[in-house]
């Protein structure tokens, strides 16, 4: 008979959101009767993109702001996805539109504790130089990051630590340090009651949520393809911050989580 065709691979970031969406991948084209399989938490942005780009992987959950800031040199930072797409398509990488939600870092403190302080706005954050900054080991090295944040604002703390993401929550909930860069869709953020510091500057473009994927599949798995288009549109910020807090909050699996958002039945989950 026929080779069955290798199952398509997703992969995923380290964090709760890329794993999410990495299974909603997963889990439609299962529904859609492709077989697929997904490398979950692989690593940071670069590694999956260097995965993506060496064919080791194909297909992931990115963001369009990552894309410009970090990925691709020479690209405005709000550059449109008609844009990405003409840029990408060279290097044999595909981009589908905006899932529907944007999940930019953010700067954000206990709402208390800025209360005392009178700080709302990132640029408060001048007057207080001892504060401590607990970032999030990727946030600390990228160009969209700290180094580009500081020189932004002019932002004089020095006493600045990484950690893990999801740990980073704890750690401003507790006092060990005072503010930390939060990524919007997270549901700690009103869990924690932390307040989100104005961005007055703009130093943040707009974060849309997208999958890449290897142009490739559009002849070797053009069904892929179409089931990865037609989540775009789908996922609007509450929605994804509902399957966040369904996760980080409550102790669903990513797989129940994505499968429930889909309205499908899995026994492989
Ligand atoms: N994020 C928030 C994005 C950038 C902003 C961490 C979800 C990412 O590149 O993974």
């Amino acid at each position: 008979g026929l080779a069955q065709a290798a199952p398509v691979r997703i992969g995923s970031k380290q964090f709760t959101e890329s794993v999410i969406l990495g299974e909603l991948a997963r889990v439609s084209a299962s529904d859609a009767g492709i077989e697929a399989v997904h490398r979950r938490e692989l690593g940071g942005t670069r590694i999956l993109w260097r995965a993506l780009q060496q064919g080791e992987i194909d297909a992931y959950p990115e963001y369009t702001g990552t894309l410009t800031q970090e990925l691709l040199a020479g690209m405005p930072a709000d550059a449109d996805i008609a844009s990405l797409r003409k840029r990408l398509e060279p290097m044999g990488i595909g981009i589908t539109d905006s899932l529907g939600f944007d999940n930019t870092y953010a700067i954000g403190m206990r709402d208390d504790e800025a209360a005392r302080l009178g700080i709302t706005r990132i640029s408060d954050l001048r007057d207080h130089p001892a504060l401590r900054l607990g970032l999030s080991n990727e946030f600390l090295d990228r160009g969209d990051g700290w180094p580009g944040l500081r020189r932004s604002y002019g932002l004089p703390q020095t006493r600045v630590s990484g950690m893990d993401h999801a740990l980073s929550y704890r750690a401003v909930a507790s006092g060990a340090v005072d503010a930390i860069d939060l990524y919007s869709t997270d549901a700690e953020i009103p869990y924690y009651h932390l307040r989100t510091l104005i961005d007055d500057r703009h130093y943040f473009p707009r974060y849309e949520a997208v999958y890449l994927y290897r142009l490739a599949l559009e002849q070797s798995s053009p069904a892929f393809v179409t089931v990865l288009r037609h989540l775009a549109g789908r996922i609007d910020a509450r929605a994804m911050r509902r399957m966040n807090a369904q996760v980080k909050l409550h102790g669903a699996s990513e797989s129940a989580v994505a499968a429930d958002f889909l309205g499908v039945r899995t026994d492989d989950s």
